[in-house]
């Protein structure tokens, strides 16, 4: 979603802000802008919409004057893509504000400034800020005190910096809802929505709490908790291994993060697996004494996250002794719930920082949940900071906004999960086995079906005219088939949609017919006659299927049939293993449809807002 940088320095700072907005492309956006301020106070604003490039080529070779600056990507969420809803947004040529979130009172507020003699140049909620902090500092003796006071009065959520032409050298920034990091430089200081951004000039990161309030000069820095209280904040020495690198001998990110399964899959699982035993800070410092309590699970997530959480609770209820409910975090998060004796309620986010989910964990403090965990891939997320335990997937950054290697990295945890609690309410030898096994086997099979590639290609053509898809699978593969069909959405725009098998003739198989491909996903389970069942149902209404297939289940090619045969693999992994042949498909039908793979149209990687 939106990206933030901002710097305060002796140099110039507008090749900074533009490399830090580079960095931040992945997460999705649609426009970017920046504002520098010269030491004379005079403000330089330049914003496209499109990608950083074309902001890049406004500006020219040249860097800009100013020493002191804001850059931001949008999102747009009030108001269309144009340049005038990008930011930064500048009120009487002297307030520039970017901004992150969405201001929920922006109708009243803007009604108000309005009544004042404020002229909107935008659509969005944003410009309510520039405008009223620019109206409080009439009254206010500082920049600091006029942000202060503007706040107070915002509903909704941001994380936004300001900058007065009054005030060279002072960046003010603000924290509610939406993620903001300091980087600390010597004689220079910076401020992101993400680290990130910062990588090539600062190792040194304090990040804001919620609430938070910071006043920033090239010497100093000053953070102010909710309460207005001066206070310290922790500075972080990042070591740099959330930097992604580039994509290497890849044509994309999201190959690149698709070949590098196995690798991550090694490292979630290094040192957490003991003699057959989940190590005991697999989960955090004293999880297992948390762990032990357990008697039901609810996991909350949104889009591929909730796809992994799904699968758990088939694990989690057939094989650890617990119940498990798995719930939309936008829909969790505004419903009253039961909270079942000893529940743990689990967030799965590969940002940490996902507002829907991060706002469930938050509503779980209030409610009688015996503890939280969250499994996530950024250490220094929000949400990592604000659970009781955590499982640190070590994916790697991800930059590809269309999810892979979290989603299998994160299945990996929650594996591991189910052996945690199991080991404590009398998991059978054989599951234990089964996970133990299966997880040690799992690197070398997803380097086996990663092997489907070229054939997996040579197929995708016959999707480039296709408008619509259906996925099928059963059991813990129903997940997966509504995995597949996200990712062939995301990024190849095809209209996709899951159902368990069964469910077909229920009303699916209404839209079967030659123009509609059926991708089904089918080990050697316990469910495969049954899902052979549903197959010969499609085949008798003239659908064309693509039957991803165990080479045991003895499914054979031809005219209504394609058949990819996956290596055998232990049933408990194969909704792990199986994800890889439909992360390809959606890949190169996407190639072959020549979209944006890697920032997908309308679509953002970390989502920030509600
Ligand atoms: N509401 C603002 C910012 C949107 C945002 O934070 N997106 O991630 C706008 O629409 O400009």
């Amino acid at each position: 979603m939106c990206g933030i940088v901002g710097a305060t320095s002796e140099r110039r700072i507008s090749e900074i802000l533009v490399e830090g907005l580079k960095r931040l492309e992945y997460r999705g956006y649609d426009s970017a802008g920046l504002a520098v301020l010269s030491e004379s106070g005079s403000i330089e604003c330049v914003r496209r919409t499109g990608k950083v490039q074309a902001l890049k080529d406004a500006i020219g070779d040249t860097p800009l004057a100013g020493t002191t600056g804001i850059a931001h990507t949008r999102w747009a969420t009030h108001g269309g893509v144009t340049e005038a809803n990008a930011h930064p947004h500048i009120s009487e040529n002297c307030i520039a504000v970017v901004h992150n979130g969405i201001i929920e009172n922006h109708e009243k507020l803007r009604a108000q400034l309005q009544a004042l003699g404020y002229v909107f140049n935008s659509d969005t909620d944003t410009e309510v800020i520039c405008h009223l902090v620019h109206h409080q500092r009439k009254t206010e003796s500082d920049l600091f005190k006029a942000v202060q006071a503007a706040v107070r009065q915002l509903e909704g959520a941001y994380g936004t910096v300001v900058m007065d032409c009054r005030e060279p050298g002072r960046l003010v920034v603000a924290r509610s809802g939406s993620p903001l990091v300091i980087g600390l430089g010597i004689g220079e200081n910076f401020i992101a929505s993400d680290q990130l951004a910062l990588l090539p000039v600062t190792r040194q990161f304090m990040y804001l709490e919620e609430g938070d309030m910071a006043d920033i000069t090239r010497t100093s820095v000053k953070v102010y908790d909710r309460s207005g209280a001066l206070v310290q904040r922790d500075v972080h020495e990042s070591d740099g291994q959330y930097d992604a690198g580039g994509k290497g001998q890849y044509r994309h990110f999201m190959l690149k993060e698709i070949h590098e399964q196995p690798t991550a899959v090694r490292n979630a699982l290094e040192g957490r697996l003991v003699h057959g035993q989940v190590a005991d800070d697999a989960f955090g410092p004293g999880s297992m004494d948390l762990l032990k309590d357990i008697e039901h699970v609810q996991i909350v997530a949104c889009g591929t996250s909730y796809h992994a959480g799904m699968v758990a609770r088939y694990w989690l209820e057939s094989m650890a002794g617990v119940s498990c409910n798995v719930e939309i975090a936008s829909e969790f998060r505004y419903r009253k719930s039961h909270v079942h004796r000893n529940s743990l309620l689990v967030t799965i986010s590969q940002s940490g920082e996902t507002a829907d989910t991060l706002a469930a964990l938050r509503l779980s403090k209030e409610l009688s949940y015996r503890g939280s965990l969250t499994i996530c891939n950024v250490a220094t997320s929000s949400m990592v900071r604000e659970s009781d335990l955590n499982y640190m997937t070590r994916a790697g950054a991800e930059i590809g906004v269309a999810s892979t290697k979290a989603f299998t990295t994160q299945l990996v945890g929650l594996l591991m999960l189910v052996l945690a609690i199991g080991q404590h309410r009398g998991i059978s030898d054989k599951c234990r086995n089964a996970i133990v096994s299966g997880l040690q086997a799992l690197p070398a099979k997803l380097e086996e079906a990663l092997l489907l590639s070229d054939e997996i290609e040579a197929l995708a053509p016959e999707f480039a005219d296709k408008f619509h898809s259906l996925f099928l699978g059963r059991g813990t593969q129903y997940p997966i088939a509504m995995e597949g069909a996200l990712k062939l959405k995301e990024i190849s725009y095809i209209h996709a949609e899951a159902y368990a098998a069964g469910e077909l003739k229920h009303g699916p198989l209404a839209l079967i017919d030659a123009d509609m491909p059926v991708i089904v996903v089918a080990p050697n389970d316990e469910l495969l006659e049954k899902l052979k069942s549903n197959v010969e149902e499609v085949r008798a209404r003239g659908g064309i299927m693509y039957v991803f297939a165990d080479k045991d289940a003895h499914f054979k090619s031809d005219t209504s049939m394609r058949v990819i045969n996956v290596s055998h693999c232990d049933e408990l992994i194969a909704p792990i293993v199986y994800t890889i042949p439909l992360q390809l498909l959606s890949y190169f039908v996407a190639i072959i449809k020549g979209t944006d793979v890697d920032q997908p149209r309308n679509l953002a990687k970390s989502v920030t807002v509600e």
